[in-house]
C-alpha cells in the first residue's frame, strides 16, 4: 500500500504539534502533501509560524506550510491562549523558523492539490476550526467529490463542551464552517472530546517521551507539561488530553478507535448552544448518518504508537 496522501489543516497548538510530528514520523503510512494554517488557538500569524517551527523540529523543511483564513466565516475570532499560552506553543524553547511560508493562500493550495491529484486519493485532516476547508468547498465545489475522506478533531457528545457548556472549541469558533463540512456528503471521521479526553498524558507516558532523550522527545514532554496545567486544574484529570494526535494515529492504526456511524448536525442559531455537535448517538431520529463519530480509544496502544514513532525523528 502506498502511503496515504493528506493535507493537515491546523492551528498549532501543542497537541497539533504532536499530531504533525506523528504524521511526519510515519512516511510509510502517511504522505503529508502540505500543511495549511488557520486561525484558532492563537491568531493566524502565530499558527502559521508554529507549523513551521514543528516542521523544522522534525527536520522536514521540505513540507510546504501555507497561511490560510485569519478569521471565521461570519464571526469574530475566539482564541485559547488560556490553554496554549500566548505563543500557542508555550512550554519548550524552540527557535524561530528559518523556512519561509509557501507562496499563495492555504485555500488555493487545498483546491489546487485536490484538482491535481487523482480523485479520491487525498484525505483532509482538520485539527482546528474548519474555516479553510469550508472556504475551499464554497470557492470550488468541484473539489468536494475529489476528497477521499475527512478525518477531524472536533465536537463532543457525552463530554458535551470545553469552551462553552455545550460546545467543543474547534466547532464553536466557526460553526458555520463546520456546518458546511458536515453537510458536504463526504465520509467524515470525528475524534470528539469523548475520545480525546481518554488520551491523557499521565506522568509515566510523559516520562516515556522525555526518555527518548532527543530534541523531539524533550520538546513534546515540555509541551505536554505546559498544556496539562490547564486540564488538571479544570477537570482534575490525570494529565493533558492529546486531542489532535488522535487524527493522525487513526490514519496509522484505525483499530485503536471505535465509534458509531451517526448523524451529526451543527448548531448555528442558538446563543445558548452555539457550535454544539448534535450527535444522534442513540438513533432517535431518521436523519441519515453522515459521520463515523468515535467513542472509545485504546489509550495504551495510542501512546505506545506515539512514543515509538516520535523516536524515529
Ligand atoms: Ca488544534
Amino acid at each position: 500500500m502506498p502511503p496515504r496522501k493528506i493535507i493537515i489543516d491546523t492551528d498549532p497548538g501543542q497537541d497539533d504539534a504532536v499530531a504533525i510530528l506523528l504524521a511526519l514520523a510515519s512516511p510509510d503510512e502517511i504522505e503529508v502533501l502540505g500543511i495549511t494554517a488557520v486561525a484558532g488557538n492563537v491568531p493566524l500569524a502565530l499558527t502559521a509560524k508554529n507549523a513551521r517551527i514543528v516542521c523544522e523540529l522534525a527536520g522536514r523543511t521540505d513540507v510546504p506550510v501555507y497561511a490560510g483564513c485569519d478569521k471565521p466565516l461570519n464571526r469574530a475570532l475566539v482564541t485559547a491562549e488560556h490553554v496554549h499560552g500566548k505563543t500557542g506553543l508555550d512550554g519548550p524553547v524552540l527557535p524561530d523558523p528559518q523556512m519561509p511560508l509557501a507562496e499563495g493562500h492555504a485555500v488555493d493550495f487545498i483546491i489546487d492539490t485536490l484538482r491535481a491529484e487523482e480523485p479520491g486519493t487525498v484525505t483532509l485532516c482538520p485539527l482546528g476550526p474548519l474555516t479553510n476547508i469550508a472556504t475551499a468547498f464554497r470557492k470550488a465545489p468541484d473539489i468536494i467529490d475529489r476528497v477521499q475522506e475527512i478525518v477531524l478533531m472536533g465536537g463532543a457528545y457525552f463530554e458535551v463542551g470545553n469552551i462553552t457548556p455545550t460546545a467543543e472549541f474547534n466547532i464553536y469558533v466557526d460553526p458555520e464552517a463546520a456546518d458546511i463540512v458536515f453537510k458536504s456528503g463526504k465520509p467524515i471521521v470525528v475524534m470528539p472530546l469523548d475520545v480525546t479526553h481518554k488520551a491523557l498524558v499521565t506522568k509515566s507516558r510523559n516520562d516515556a517521551f522525555r526518555a527518548l532523550d532527543s530534541k523531539v522527545g524533550h520538546a513534546v514532554a515540555e509541551m505536554t507539561d505546559f498544556f496539562e496545567r490547564f486540564d488538571k486544574e479544570k477537570y482534575g484529570s490525570a494529565g493533558a488530553p492529546l486531542h489532535d494526535p488522535c487524527v493522525t494515529a487513526y490514519l496509522i492504526r484505525p483499530e485503536l478507535f471505535s465509534g458509531r456511524h451517526v448523524n451529526i448536525e451543527i448548531e448555528t442559531g442558538s446563543d445558548l448552544t452555539l457550535g454544539m455537535t448534535v450527535a444522534d448517538w442513540w438513533g432517535v431520529t431518521n436523519r441519515a448518518p453522515n459521520a463515523l463519530f468515535m467513542g472509545e480509544i485504546d489509550a495504551d496502544g495510542f501512546f505506545t504508537l506515539l512514543t515509538e514513532r516520535l523516536a524515529r525523528l
